[in-house]
Protein backbone atom coordinates (compact mmCIF):
# COMPACT_ATOMS: atom_id res chain seq x y z
CA UNK A 1 0.00 0.00 0.00
CA UNK A 2 1.59 3.28 -0.77
CA UNK A 3 1.94 6.37 1.75
CA UNK A 4 -1.44 8.05 -0.19
CA UNK A 5 -3.35 4.67 0.10
CA UNK A 6 -2.21 4.42 3.52
CA UNK A 7 -3.62 8.05 4.48
CA UNK A 8 -6.70 7.78 2.70
CA UNK A 9 -7.44 4.54 4.90
CA UNK A 10 -7.01 6.40 7.76
CA UNK A 11 -8.89 9.56 7.06
CA UNK A 12 -12.33 7.07 5.70
CA UNK A 13 -13.31 4.49 8.05
CA UNK A 14 -14.68 1.35 6.62
CA UNK A 15 -18.02 1.73 8.42
CA UNK A 16 -20.27 5.17 8.91
CA UNK A 17 -22.85 5.55 11.21
CA UNK A 18 -26.16 5.94 8.86
CA UNK A 19 -26.46 9.58 11.13
CA UNK A 20 -23.96 12.13 11.06
CA UNK A 21 -22.09 11.93 14.27
CA UNK A 22 -21.99 14.75 16.65
CA UNK A 23 -18.39 15.81 17.03
CA UNK A 24 -16.04 13.56 15.11
CA UNK A 25 -15.38 14.19 11.88
CA UNK A 26 -17.24 17.55 11.57
CA UNK A 27 -13.92 19.38 13.45
CA UNK A 28 -13.01 21.46 16.16
CA UNK A 29 -13.41 24.77 14.36
CA UNK A 30 -17.15 23.81 13.89
CA UNK A 31 -17.89 22.84 17.02
CA UNK A 32 -16.73 26.08 18.50
CA UNK A 33 -18.79 28.18 15.95
CA UNK A 34 -21.73 26.24 16.60
CA UNK A 35 -20.59 26.49 20.34
CA UNK A 36 -21.00 30.16 19.81
CA UNK A 37 -25.33 29.68 19.16
CA UNK A 38 -25.29 28.47 22.77
CA UNK A 39 -24.77 31.88 23.97
CA UNK A 40 -28.20 32.70 24.81
CA UNK A 41 -28.49 30.10 27.32
CA UNK A 42 -26.82 30.82 30.22
CA UNK A 43 -26.89 29.69 33.17
CA UNK A 44 -28.68 26.16 32.45
CA UNK A 45 -32.23 25.70 33.78
CA UNK A 46 -31.62 22.44 33.88
CA UNK A 47 -28.73 19.75 36.36
CA UNK A 48 -27.94 18.30 32.99
CA UNK A 49 -26.91 19.61 29.10
CA UNK A 50 -30.51 19.41 27.27
CA UNK A 51 -31.75 20.75 24.07
CA UNK A 52 -33.40 24.19 25.08
CA UNK A 53 -29.70 24.98 26.88
CA UNK A 54 -27.53 22.62 24.77
CA UNK A 55 -28.27 22.67 21.31
CA UNK A 56 -24.68 22.33 20.37
CA UNK A 57 -24.52 18.86 22.03
CA UNK A 58 -28.32 17.38 21.57
CA UNK A 59 -30.66 17.25 18.56
CA UNK A 60 -34.30 18.07 20.05
CA UNK A 61 -35.47 14.42 20.55
CA UNK A 62 -32.28 13.21 22.50
CA UNK A 63 -32.16 13.04 26.34
CA UNK A 64 -28.84 12.46 26.49
CA UNK A 65 -26.22 13.29 23.62
CA UNK A 66 -27.12 10.46 20.80
CA UNK A 67 -29.95 8.91 22.66
CA UNK A 68 -33.86 9.91 22.06
CA UNK A 69 -35.87 10.18 25.04
CA UNK A 70 -38.22 7.54 23.17
CA UNK A 71 -35.04 5.13 23.36
CA UNK A 72 -34.87 5.18 27.56
CA UNK A 73 -38.75 5.16 26.73
CA UNK A 74 -38.03 1.70 25.17
CA UNK A 75 -35.66 0.12 27.33
CA UNK A 76 -37.97 0.62 30.42
CA UNK A 77 -41.13 -0.67 29.16
CA UNK A 78 -38.54 -3.57 27.51
CA UNK A 79 -37.39 -4.23 31.35
CA UNK A 80 -41.33 -4.59 32.65
CA UNK A 81 -42.55 -6.40 29.91
CA UNK A 82 -40.11 -9.15 31.08
CA UNK A 83 -41.11 -8.89 34.57
CA UNK A 84 -44.17 -10.85 36.07
CA UNK A 85 -47.02 -9.01 37.16
CA UNK A 86 -47.02 -7.27 40.54
CA UNK A 87 -43.71 -6.56 40.28
CA UNK A 88 -41.56 -3.28 41.44
CA UNK A 89 -38.32 -1.70 40.19
CA UNK A 90 -35.99 0.35 42.50
CA UNK A 91 -32.80 2.17 41.19
CA UNK A 92 -30.93 4.73 42.85
CA UNK A 93 -28.47 7.50 41.32
CA UNK A 94 -24.57 7.28 42.14
CA UNK A 95 -23.57 8.26 45.68
CA UNK A 96 -20.75 11.46 45.06
CA UNK A 97 -17.45 10.10 45.84
CA UNK A 98 -14.75 12.24 47.41
CA UNK A 99 -10.79 12.29 46.97
CA UNK A 100 -10.01 14.06 49.61
CA UNK A 101 -12.29 16.17 52.52
CA UNK A 102 -14.84 17.94 50.60
CA UNK A 103 -13.19 18.07 47.29
CA UNK A 104 -15.15 15.55 45.41
CA UNK A 105 -14.64 13.46 42.16
CA UNK A 106 -16.60 14.53 38.71
CA UNK A 107 -19.64 13.06 39.52
CA UNK A 108 -20.71 10.00 37.29
CA UNK A 109 -23.86 8.61 37.14
CA UNK A 110 -24.67 4.96 37.90
CA UNK A 111 -24.75 3.00 35.21
CA UNK A 112 -28.13 1.11 35.75
CA UNK A 113 -30.01 3.86 36.60
CA UNK A 114 -28.34 6.18 34.00
CA UNK A 115 -29.29 3.41 30.95
CA UNK A 116 -33.36 3.73 32.43
CA UNK A 117 -33.76 6.92 32.97
CA UNK A 118 -30.64 9.48 31.07
CA UNK A 119 -31.16 11.18 34.39
CA UNK A 120 -27.77 12.61 35.51
CA UNK A 121 -27.99 14.14 38.87
CA UNK A 122 -26.82 12.79 42.02
CA UNK A 123 -29.23 12.32 45.19
CA UNK A 124 -31.62 10.68 43.50
CA UNK A 125 -33.83 7.17 42.44
CA UNK A 126 -36.42 5.97 40.45
CA UNK A 127 -39.65 3.39 40.94
CA UNK A 128 -41.22 1.72 38.30
CA UNK A 129 -43.96 0.00 39.05
CA UNK A 130 -45.77 -2.71 36.32
CA UNK A 131 -49.10 -1.82 35.88
CA UNK A 132 -52.17 -2.80 33.29
CA UNK A 133 -52.21 0.35 31.54
CA UNK A 134 -51.39 0.93 27.74
CA UNK A 135 -47.62 2.52 28.70
CA UNK A 136 -47.35 -1.01 30.96
CA UNK A 137 -45.48 0.22 33.85
CA UNK A 138 -45.89 3.48 35.91
CA UNK A 139 -42.72 5.85 36.40
CA UNK A 140 -41.70 7.91 39.87
CA UNK A 141 -38.76 9.75 39.90
CA UNK A 142 -36.82 10.88 42.75
CA UNK A 143 -34.62 13.91 42.79
CA UNK A 144 -33.91 17.35 44.48
CA UNK A 145 -35.98 19.44 42.37
CA UNK A 146 -35.48 23.60 42.33
CA UNK A 147 -33.40 24.98 44.90
CA UNK A 148 -32.44 28.05 44.36
CA UNK A 149 -30.15 28.40 47.49
CA UNK A 150 -27.77 25.40 46.69
CA UNK A 151 -28.38 26.15 43.06
CA UNK A 152 -26.06 29.40 43.54
CA UNK A 153 -23.58 26.89 44.89
CA UNK A 154 -23.61 23.98 42.56
CA UNK A 155 -25.40 24.64 39.62
CA UNK A 156 -28.71 24.65 38.46
CA UNK A 157 -31.40 21.51 39.21
CA UNK A 158 -34.35 19.96 36.73
CA UNK A 159 -37.23 21.21 38.36
CA UNK A 160 -39.99 18.61 38.88
CA UNK A 161 -41.87 19.88 36.46
CA UNK A 162 -39.66 19.44 33.95
CA UNK A 163 -39.01 15.87 35.39
CA UNK A 164 -42.10 14.66 33.90
CA UNK A 165 -42.09 16.62 31.10
CA UNK A 166 -38.95 15.83 29.61
CA UNK A 167 -37.62 12.66 31.36
CA UNK A 168 -41.66 11.70 30.90
CA UNK A 169 -42.00 10.37 34.59
CA UNK A 170 -45.78 9.77 35.88
CA UNK A 171 -44.93 11.53 38.94
CA UNK A 172 -42.09 13.84 40.15
CA UNK A 173 -41.31 13.71 44.34
CA UNK A 174 -38.64 15.21 46.36
CA UNK A 175 -36.06 13.17 47.08
CA UNK A 176 -36.77 13.13 50.62
CA UNK A 177 -40.08 11.03 50.52
CA UNK A 178 -38.31 8.45 48.89
CA UNK A 179 -37.63 5.92 52.00
CA UNK A 180 -40.88 6.95 52.98
CA UNK A 181 -42.52 5.81 49.74
CA UNK A 182 -39.99 2.84 49.25
CA UNK A 183 -41.60 1.17 52.56
CA UNK A 184 -45.20 1.36 51.64
CA UNK A 185 -44.99 0.25 47.98
CA UNK A 186 -42.53 -2.76 49.28
CA UNK A 187 -45.35 -3.68 51.13
CA UNK A 188 -48.13 -3.47 48.24
CA UNK A 189 -45.82 -5.54 45.59
CA UNK A 190 -44.59 -9.26 45.35
CA UNK A 191 -41.73 -8.99 43.41
CA UNK A 192 -38.97 -6.23 44.23
CA UNK A 193 -36.06 -5.99 42.13
CA UNK A 194 -33.70 -3.96 43.56
CA UNK A 195 -29.55 -4.45 43.93
CA UNK A 196 -28.02 -3.73 47.20
CA UNK A 197 -24.63 -2.49 47.51
CA UNK A 198 -21.93 -5.16 47.14
CA UNK A 199 -24.66 -7.85 47.17
CA UNK A 200 -22.83 -10.30 45.52
CA UNK A 201 -19.13 -9.56 47.09
CA UNK A 202 -17.84 -10.86 50.72
CA UNK A 203 -16.26 -7.53 51.12
CA UNK A 204 -18.24 -5.01 51.93
CA UNK A 205 -21.08 -6.67 55.20
CA UNK A 206 -24.73 -5.80 54.43
CA UNK A 207 -25.03 -3.62 57.45
CA UNK A 208 -28.27 -1.91 58.17
CA UNK A 209 -26.10 1.60 58.03
CA UNK A 210 -24.59 1.10 54.85
CA UNK A 211 -27.70 0.04 52.91
CA UNK A 212 -28.91 3.11 54.74
CA UNK A 213 -26.71 5.50 52.88
CA UNK A 214 -27.35 4.13 49.84
CA UNK A 215 -30.95 3.95 49.73
CA UNK A 216 -31.54 7.08 51.22
CA UNK A 217 -28.92 9.01 51.50
CA UNK A 218 -31.23 12.19 53.06
CA UNK A 219 -33.53 10.37 54.72
CA UNK A 220 -33.83 12.10 57.98
CA UNK A 221 -33.75 9.65 60.90
CA UNK A 222 -31.54 6.47 61.29
CA UNK A 223 -35.69 4.41 62.59
CA UNK A 224 -36.97 5.57 59.32
CA UNK A 225 -33.84 4.11 57.71
CA UNK A 226 -33.79 1.16 59.58
CA UNK A 227 -37.50 0.38 58.87
CA UNK A 228 -36.90 1.07 54.94
CA UNK A 229 -34.13 -1.56 55.10
CA UNK A 230 -36.64 -4.08 57.31
CA UNK A 231 -39.73 -3.41 54.57
CA UNK A 232 -36.68 -5.17 51.73
CA UNK A 233 -35.69 -8.00 53.96
CA UNK A 234 -38.15 -10.26 52.23
CA UNK A 235 -37.43 -13.47 50.30
CA UNK A 236 -39.50 -11.90 47.30
CA UNK A 237 -36.27 -9.42 47.03
CA UNK A 238 -34.23 -9.99 43.53
CA UNK A 239 -31.43 -8.42 41.95
CA UNK A 240 -32.27 -6.40 39.25
CA UNK A 241 -28.70 -5.84 37.40
CA UNK A 242 -28.60 -9.57 35.80
CA UNK A 243 -31.78 -8.35 33.69
CA UNK A 244 -30.55 -4.65 32.86
CA UNK A 245 -26.67 -6.42 31.77
CA UNK A 246 -29.20 -8.73 29.31
CA UNK A 247 -30.78 -6.10 27.76
CA UNK A 248 -26.92 -3.91 28.03
CA UNK A 249 -25.44 -6.35 26.20
CA UNK A 250 -27.38 -5.98 22.82
CA UNK A 251 -26.62 -2.21 21.47
CA UNK A 252 -29.15 -0.40 19.99
CA UNK A 253 -28.08 1.26 16.31
CA UNK A 254 -28.17 4.92 18.16
CA UNK A 255 -25.60 2.67 21.26
CA UNK A 256 -23.30 1.82 18.06
CA UNK A 257 -22.84 5.04 16.29
CA UNK A 258 -22.52 6.52 19.85
CA UNK A 259 -19.49 4.05 20.78
CA UNK A 260 -18.41 4.44 17.26
CA UNK A 261 -17.82 8.10 17.58
CA UNK A 262 -16.09 7.24 21.14
CA UNK A 263 -13.74 5.02 19.90
CA UNK A 264 -13.40 6.96 16.87
CA UNK A 265 -12.22 9.88 19.05
CA UNK A 266 -9.92 7.79 21.53
CA UNK A 267 -8.50 5.95 17.99
CA UNK A 268 -8.02 9.58 15.87
CA UNK A 269 -6.10 10.24 19.59
CA UNK A 270 -4.14 7.31 19.12
CA UNK A 271 -2.98 7.92 15.80
CA UNK A 272 -1.99 11.88 16.89
CA UNK A 273 0.01 10.26 20.31
CA UNK A 274 2.56 8.62 17.97
CA UNK A 275 3.68 11.05 16.35
CA UNK A 276 3.45 13.41 19.24
CA UNK A 277 6.09 10.49 20.65
CA UNK A 278 9.65 11.00 20.96
CA UNK A 279 12.58 9.00 22.71
CA UNK A 280 12.79 11.67 26.00
CA UNK A 281 9.12 11.73 25.93
CA UNK A 282 7.59 11.09 29.75
CA UNK A 283 5.29 7.85 29.80
CA UNK A 284 2.73 10.94 31.69
CA UNK A 285 3.27 13.40 28.90
CA UNK A 286 2.03 11.26 26.16
CA UNK A 287 -1.00 10.09 28.91
CA UNK A 288 -1.91 13.69 29.31
CA UNK A 289 -1.57 14.33 25.58
CA UNK A 290 -4.29 12.06 24.99
CA UNK A 291 -6.44 12.70 27.27
CA UNK A 292 -6.03 16.59 26.14
CA UNK A 293 -6.60 15.26 22.43
CA UNK A 294 -10.16 13.30 23.69
CA UNK A 295 -11.26 16.19 25.74
CA UNK A 296 -10.40 18.46 22.96
CA UNK A 297 -13.01 16.36 20.74
CA UNK A 298 -16.16 16.26 23.29
CA UNK A 299 -14.86 13.50 25.44
CA UNK A 300 -16.25 13.63 29.35
CA UNK A 301 -13.36 11.96 30.83
CA UNK A 302 -11.26 9.09 30.25
CA UNK A 303 -12.79 5.39 30.48
CA UNK A 304 -10.34 4.50 32.82
CA UNK A 305 -6.83 5.32 34.26
CA UNK A 306 -4.54 4.96 30.74
CA UNK A 307 -1.58 2.11 30.79
CA UNK A 308 1.43 4.02 29.46
CA UNK A 309 4.38 1.17 29.35
CA UNK A 310 7.51 1.60 27.73
CA UNK A 311 10.13 -0.74 27.22
CA UNK A 312 9.74 -3.56 30.77
CA UNK A 313 7.28 -1.78 32.57
CA UNK A 314 4.95 -3.21 29.28
CA UNK A 315 5.35 -6.73 31.00
CA UNK A 316 3.10 -5.17 34.06
CA UNK A 317 -0.50 -5.55 32.21
CA UNK A 318 -1.98 -2.98 34.80
CA UNK A 319 0.81 -0.31 34.57
CA UNK A 320 -0.61 3.24 35.69
CA UNK A 321 2.07 5.09 37.23
CA UNK A 322 3.57 6.03 33.83
CA UNK A 323 6.11 8.28 35.37
CA UNK A 324 9.10 7.23 33.12
CA UNK A 325 11.28 7.96 30.44
CA UNK A 326 10.82 6.69 26.68
CA UNK A 327 14.15 5.48 25.36
CA UNK A 328 15.48 5.06 21.72
CA UNK A 329 14.38 1.79 20.57
CA UNK A 330 11.71 1.15 22.81
CA UNK A 331 8.53 -0.03 22.25
CA UNK A 332 5.24 1.87 24.09
CA UNK A 333 2.23 -0.02 25.11
CA UNK A 334 -0.36 2.01 25.61
CA UNK A 335 -4.14 0.84 26.46
CA UNK A 336 -6.28 3.81 27.02
CA UNK A 337 -9.88 4.87 25.79
CA UNK A 338 -12.25 8.21 26.33
CA UNK A 339 -15.81 7.92 27.77
CA UNK A 340 -18.11 10.02 25.58
CA UNK A 341 -21.82 10.36 25.70
CA UNK A 342 -22.22 7.75 28.34
CA UNK A 343 -20.12 5.31 26.70
CA UNK A 344 -16.69 3.61 27.11
CA UNK A 345 -13.94 2.98 24.53
CA UNK A 346 -11.07 0.74 25.11
CA UNK A 347 -8.09 0.49 22.70
CA UNK A 348 -4.17 -1.08 23.22
CA UNK A 349 -1.94 -0.24 20.90
CA UNK A 350 2.04 -0.93 20.89
CA UNK A 351 4.78 1.23 18.80
CA UNK A 352 8.24 1.89 18.44
CA UNK A 353 10.05 4.98 20.23
CA UNK A 354 12.30 5.46 17.10
CA UNK A 355 9.27 5.69 14.60
CA UNK A 356 10.39 2.15 13.41
CA UNK A 357 10.18 -1.49 14.70
CA UNK A 358 13.55 -3.88 14.71
CA UNK A 359 12.93 -7.07 13.59
CA UNK A 360 12.39 -9.19 16.30
CA UNK A 361 10.23 -5.85 17.61
CA UNK A 362 8.48 -6.39 13.91
CA UNK A 363 8.05 -9.95 14.23
CA UNK A 364 6.52 -10.70 17.72
CA UNK A 365 4.07 -7.83 17.11
CA UNK A 366 3.43 -9.71 14.03
CA UNK A 367 2.61 -12.73 15.73
CA UNK A 368 0.08 -10.97 17.79
CA UNK A 369 -1.31 -8.83 14.89
CA UNK A 370 -1.80 -11.98 13.00
CA UNK A 371 -3.77 -13.92 15.85
CA UNK A 372 -6.04 -11.11 16.75
CA UNK A 373 -6.95 -10.45 13.52
CA UNK A 374 -8.00 -14.08 12.99
CA UNK A 375 -9.83 -13.52 16.14
CA UNK A 376 -11.58 -10.58 15.16
CA UNK A 377 -12.94 -12.61 12.28
CA UNK A 378 -14.48 -15.23 14.44
CA UNK A 379 -16.54 -12.52 15.87
CA UNK A 380 -19.54 -13.42 14.19
CA UNK A 381 -23.50 -14.68 15.32
CA UNK A 382 -22.58 -17.40 12.82
CA UNK A 383 -19.48 -18.68 13.97
CA UNK A 384 -20.95 -19.09 17.25
CA UNK A 385 -18.56 -19.06 19.45
CA UNK A 386 -18.50 -17.92 23.23
CA UNK A 387 -15.80 -15.80 24.55
CA UNK A 388 -14.63 -18.93 26.74
CA UNK A 389 -13.74 -20.85 23.47
CA UNK A 390 -12.55 -17.44 21.85
CA UNK A 391 -9.64 -17.20 24.50
CA UNK A 392 -9.17 -20.99 23.95
CA UNK A 393 -8.52 -20.20 20.39
CA UNK A 394 -6.25 -16.94 21.57
CA UNK A 395 -3.54 -19.11 22.96
CA UNK A 396 -3.83 -21.82 20.06
CA UNK A 397 -2.89 -19.28 17.86
CA UNK A 398 -0.22 -17.54 19.82
CA UNK A 399 1.40 -20.67 20.59
CA UNK A 400 1.43 -21.66 16.53
CA UNK A 401 3.04 -18.10 16.11
CA UNK A 402 5.52 -18.36 18.63
CA UNK A 403 6.80 -21.90 17.46
CA UNK A 404 7.65 -20.32 13.82
CA UNK A 405 9.51 -17.58 15.98
CA UNK A 406 11.53 -20.19 17.85
CA UNK A 407 9.98 -20.29 21.23
CA UNK A 408 10.04 -23.56 22.57
CA UNK A 409 6.66 -23.74 25.13
CA UNK A 410 6.13 -26.10 26.97
CA UNK A 411 2.34 -26.84 27.85
CA UNK A 412 0.51 -24.08 29.62
CA UNK A 413 3.19 -21.86 29.50
CA UNK A 414 1.62 -19.28 27.47
CA UNK A 415 -1.43 -19.50 29.22
CA UNK A 416 0.35 -18.70 32.73
CA UNK A 417 3.54 -17.11 31.53
CA UNK A 418 3.25 -15.16 28.26
CA UNK A 419 -0.15 -14.33 27.91
CA UNK A 420 -1.85 -14.25 31.51
CA UNK A 421 -4.75 -12.20 31.07
CA UNK A 422 -8.32 -13.14 29.00
CA UNK A 423 -9.01 -12.41 25.51
CA UNK A 424 -12.36 -10.09 25.64
CA UNK A 425 -14.43 -8.29 28.06
CA UNK A 426 -17.93 -6.84 26.64
CA UNK A 427 -17.92 -2.83 26.87
CA UNK A 428 -20.56 -0.35 26.71
CA UNK A 429 -21.61 2.08 29.68
CA UNK A 430 -19.14 0.47 31.68
CA UNK A 431 -15.97 -0.19 30.51
CA UNK A 432 -16.14 -3.83 31.72
CA UNK A 433 -19.48 -4.91 31.12
CA UNK A 434 -18.56 -8.22 32.35
CA UNK A 435 -19.88 -8.84 36.00
CA UNK A 436 -23.53 -10.53 34.54
CA UNK A 437 -22.24 -11.54 31.27
CA UNK A 438 -21.84 -15.35 30.54
CA UNK A 439 -18.64 -15.91 29.12
CA UNK A 440 -20.09 -19.63 28.04
CA UNK A 441 -23.14 -17.86 26.02
CA UNK A 442 -23.01 -17.51 22.27
CA UNK A 443 -21.85 -14.25 20.96
CA UNK A 444 -24.89 -12.81 19.48
CA UNK A 445 -24.88 -9.65 16.61
CA UNK A 446 -25.04 -6.44 18.50
CA UNK A 447 -22.49 -7.23 21.01
CA UNK A 448 -19.57 -5.16 21.48
CA UNK A 449 -16.48 -6.62 23.32
CA UNK A 450 -12.41 -6.06 23.18
CA UNK A 451 -10.66 -8.78 21.30
CA UNK A 452 -7.37 -8.18 23.14
CA UNK A 453 -3.96 -10.79 23.06
CA UNK A 454 -1.11 -10.34 24.14
CA UNK A 455 2.63 -11.48 24.22
CA UNK A 456 4.49 -10.39 27.61
CA UNK A 457 8.17 -12.22 26.91
CA UNK A 458 9.73 -12.03 31.01
CA UNK A 459 14.18 -12.63 30.70
CA UNK A 460 13.90 -16.19 31.08
CA UNK A 461 16.67 -18.20 29.51
CA UNK A 462 13.80 -20.65 28.28
CA UNK A 463 12.56 -17.84 25.80
CA UNK A 464 14.78 -16.15 22.65
CA UNK A 465 17.02 -13.71 23.83
CA UNK A 466 16.42 -11.24 21.41
CA UNK A 467 12.47 -11.12 22.41
CA UNK A 468 13.34 -10.51 26.26
CA UNK A 469 11.32 -7.71 28.06
CA UNK A 470 9.17 -7.07 25.13
CA UNK A 471 5.45 -6.59 25.76
CA UNK A 472 2.73 -6.13 23.35
CA UNK A 473 -0.37 -5.91 23.12
CA UNK A 474 -3.28 -5.20 20.29
CA UNK A 475 -7.02 -4.13 21.43
CA UNK A 476 -9.59 -3.44 19.68
CA UNK A 477 -13.63 -2.74 20.39
CA UNK A 478 -15.55 -4.95 18.17
CA UNK A 479 -19.36 -5.05 17.20
CA UNK A 480 -20.74 -8.22 17.07
CA UNK A 481 -22.43 -8.41 13.27
CA UNK A 482 -24.72 -11.63 12.12
CA UNK A 483 -21.78 -12.50 8.85
CA UNK A 484 -19.48 -9.64 9.50
CA UNK A 485 -17.32 -8.16 12.54
CA UNK A 486 -17.37 -4.33 12.37
CA UNK A 487 -13.90 -2.95 14.23
CA UNK A 488 -15.21 0.41 15.94
CA UNK A 489 -11.75 1.28 17.17
CA UNK A 490 -10.39 1.09 12.99
CA UNK A 491 -8.86 5.04 13.30
CA UNK A 492 -6.23 3.44 15.67
CA UNK A 493 -3.00 2.90 13.06
CA UNK A 494 -2.77 -1.21 13.66
CA UNK A 495 -0.92 -2.16 10.72
CA UNK A 496 2.89 -2.26 11.22
CA UNK A 497 3.31 0.25 7.91
CA UNK A 498 0.48 2.16 9.40
CA UNK A 499 1.71 2.64 12.63
CA UNK A 500 5.46 3.26 11.47
CA UNK A 501 3.72 5.66 9.30
CA UNK A 502 1.82 7.52 11.81
CA UNK A 503 4.83 7.66 14.54
CA UNK A 504 7.31 9.25 11.29
CA UNK A 505 4.44 11.57 10.37
CA UNK A 506 3.68 10.26 6.79
CA UNK A 507 0.03 9.95 6.88
CA UNK A 508 -0.13 13.81 7.34
CA UNK A 509 -0.77 13.63 10.79
CA UNK A 510 0.00 16.43 13.26
CA UNK A 511 0.74 15.35 16.90
CA UNK A 512 -2.01 18.27 17.74
MN1 LIG B 1 -9.84 -3.91 27.49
Amino acid sequence: MSVRQLRLALQKPTWRATAPLRTCGRGLRALATVAGSAQNHKPSNYGQPLFPSHPHLLRPHELTPGIPADEYECRRRTLMDSLPSDSLVVLVAAPIKYMSGSASYKFRQASDFWYLTGFEEPDAAVILEKTSNSRGYRMTLFSGGKDSAKEKWEGARTSFKDVVSIFRADDALPIHVFPARLKSLAGIYSNIYIDLPNASTKRSPRTAKSLLRYLSPSARSNSECESVVDSLWIPRRQPLAPLIAKLRSIKSKREQQVMRAAADISGHAFAKTMRFTQPGTSESAIAAHFEYLCSLSGSQRLAYVPVVASGPNALIIHYTSNNQVIQDGELILVDAGCEYNGYASDITRTYPASGSFTSAQHDLYTAVLTAQKALIGQCTETASFTLHELHRRSCEFLRVELNQLGFRLHAGEVERVLYPHFLSHPIGIDLHESSNFDRGGRLKAGMVITIEPGIYVPPLPQFPKNFHNMGIRIEDEVLVGKEHPIILSVAAPKEVADVEGACQGLLGLQPL
